[in-house]
């Protein structure tokens, strides 16, 4: 049976008493012990807290096994979403189950202890398939398990020691017994739950309000402020949005709270899974929208999921979550009566204002007016804050291709131009140059170039968040590591990917350093092209030959692209 009335009951935590973690803060300082993904401290928090009761701990084999293929627990409870500790393999030969372990946040401060279970190296493609939908690397939670998760799972129950520390918006941020507790006192009976990772705009608010009133419930604002989807505008300006429109609610109807939870956005599993949290956290109903928590399109150019499955699969399972589904009302604007309207219920003849996710993002990105109609003053001027128009904004030129197909080159002729222009700052980080000095302890297994790309991806990704022109000049030779380059870069502004086409045989019969002759009498090994792979980029931004081209042709080739891009002004 669905509840309506807001549970106010304390849920079980799985921290231990002060005194308690105090001493076993100074126990797990022996214990071997696994530094966490930021991932990981989301899914730590929420499992300590008890946002994802009843877990009591990271998924163990059997649990996982039941999760993967039937969104079950081994106990039969349902449970869509895996939520598992991945690590290295170099990590799990270290430890064995029956063992504890420290699991520490990204400075080293131990949160908790994990007491392994089970141990087990999982089938990733299974796991992407039945969980996603498909094992497409398009999809970001699969991209994800490929290419950043760990090839091994440890699982067993958690003890908790102490919360991961935020410094930020801290007022606003609630665990599941706070926001039970503040209902309480407020006397709410029926709280209806928004779950969103974007802006919120009038419709939104529209439609939120519309959805509590329809519920007789109050509101509660709970967005997601861990991991999102790579790309969405940041959590910091989101916030302040969000308490920006807050004001626009009747006093004292709405509650805005932060949940520290990374998306896998897995449609509707995701949605099942939205829903037990929000029912840990207090509240009787919740908001699923048409492609609730979609990933987009698949490499297919498909979308993943049928828009309205995810409201199908959680009305099927709408007891078992112990909460009720509102439908999310598509509301418009109508311009002959100056007001909101259900969709739905708008008079035929009637002209219908709308501006979609892409037209607000290109209004943004040229400066062009965004009107009161369709958002608040205030939530605008916060956007433009934090999004200047494209050509003010910083951003990365990723050139990769062969070694000697003139990345180099055409990299150093595009700062110059760049900097004749003016405006903001270039830099170039040249593929010899960053060995010479970021990477000079590096050779060129697959490891090692890896490790130098993502320092070089570190170091744009710091540019461009600073509003400069980061030029990048390796060979990257593997597509799943310049896609991470690109997800890091793509946080904070553009990524133009240039592959640089020259072939093998022009490369060689050019060997401008004599390293190809070497690799080919085999006194240089794992050479790119000759004893190395070098992985194509299927859809780069620019593609540039340099065959018979002067350098000045393929430099302004890509100076095309970023002024059709934007990037700088026309
Ligand atoms: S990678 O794969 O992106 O980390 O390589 P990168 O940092 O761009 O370094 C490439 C330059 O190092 C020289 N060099 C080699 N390249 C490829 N394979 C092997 N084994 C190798 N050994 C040395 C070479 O001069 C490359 O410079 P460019 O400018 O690309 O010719």
């Amino acid at each position: 049976m669905a509840t309506n009335m807001t549970n106010t009951a304390p849920i079980p935590e799985l921290f231990v008493s002060y005194d308690s973690a105090q001493k076993l803060r100074v126990e797990a300082g022996s214990l071997p012990s696994w530094d966490l993904t930021p991932r990981q401290v989301c899914d730590l928090e929420l499992l300590m807290n008890g946002g994802f009761h009843p877990l009591k701990g990271f998924l163990a084999e059997a649990d996982y096994d039941g999760v993967v293929s039937g969104m079950r627990l081994a106990d039969g409870t349902l449970w869509p979403i895996p939520i598992t500790l991945d690590v290295s393999e170099k990590f799990a030969d270290t430890v064995t189950p029956g063992q504890d372990i420290a699991l520490r946040d990204p400075e080293g401060v131990i949160l908790a202890i994990l007491s392994i279970t089970d141990k087990w190296s999982p089938d990733k493609a299974r796991e992407a398939a039945a969980v996603y939908g498909a094992d497409d690397l398009a999809h970001p939670a699969v991209n994800y398990l490929h290419n950043t998760a760990g090839p091994v799972y440890l699982g067993g129950p958690i003890t908790g020691i102490q919360q991961p520390v935020h410094y930020d918006f801290r007022a606003r941020r609630d665990t599941p017994n706070e926001l039970r507790a503040f209902f309480r006192k407020m006397g709410w009976r029926r709280v209806v739950a928004f779950q969103t990772r974007n802006p919120l705009h009038r419709a939104h608010q529209e439609l939120t309000f519309r959805a509590a009133r329809e519920a007789q419930a109050n509101l509660l604002i709970h967005p997601v402020v861990g991991m999102t989807k790579p790309g969405d505008v940041d959590h910091f300006t989101r916030v302040r949005c969000y308490e920006a429109v807050l004001d626009k609610y009747p006093a004292a109807t709405t509650h805005l709270s932060l949940l520290n939870l990374a998306m896998r956005m897995a449609g509707p599993r995701e949605a099942v899974w939205h829903g037990i949290i929000r029912r840990n956290h207090g509240c009787t109903h919740m908001i699923v929208g048409r492609d609730h928590a979609g990933p987009g399109k698949n490499s297919a150019g498909q979308d993943f999921y049928d828009p309205y499955a995810a409201q199908e699969l959680f009305r099927e399972h709408q007891s078992e979550i112990g909460l009720e589904m509102v439908d999310f009302k598509q509301m418009v604007f109508v311009q002959e009566r100056a007001q909101y309207e259900p969709r739905d219920e708008v008079e035929e003849g009637a002209t219908i204002l709308d501006i979609s996710g892409t037209e607000l993002r290109r209004r943004l990105r040229e400066g062009i007016e965004i009107p009161d109609w369709f958002s608040f003053p205030e939530v605008v001027a916060e956007l433009r804050r934090t999004s200047p128009p494209r050509h003010k904004q910083g951003f990365t030129v990723f050139f990769t291709g062969l070694s000697g197909s003139g990345k180099s080159t055409i990299a150093n002729a595009l700062m110059i131009k760049l900097m004749e222009m003016g405006g903001r700052p270039v830099t170039i980080l040249d593929g010899d140059v960053v060995r010479k000095h970021l990477s000079s302890e590096l050779g060129f297994s697959k490891e090692h170039r890896d490790i130098n790309i993502r320092r070089i991806g570190y170091v744009a990704s710091e540019i461009t968040k600073n509003g400069g022109i980061a030029i990048c000049a390796p060979i990257a030779p593997y597509t799943a590591t310049r896609r991470a380059v690109r997800e890091m870069i793509e946080t904070y502004g553009a990524f133009v990917e240039v592959h640089v086409a020259t072939s093998l045989e022009e490369c060689e019969r050019r060997d401008r350093k004599g390293l190809y002759k070497l690799a080919r009498e085999g006194k240089i090994k794992e050479f790119t092209g000759i004893s190395d792979p070098y992985e194509e980029p299927t859809t780069p931004e620019v593609r540039v030959g340099t065959e018979g081209v002067d350098v000045d042709y393929s430099a302004q080739q890509v100076l095309l692209k970023l002024e059709n891009m934007g990037l700088i002004a026309g």
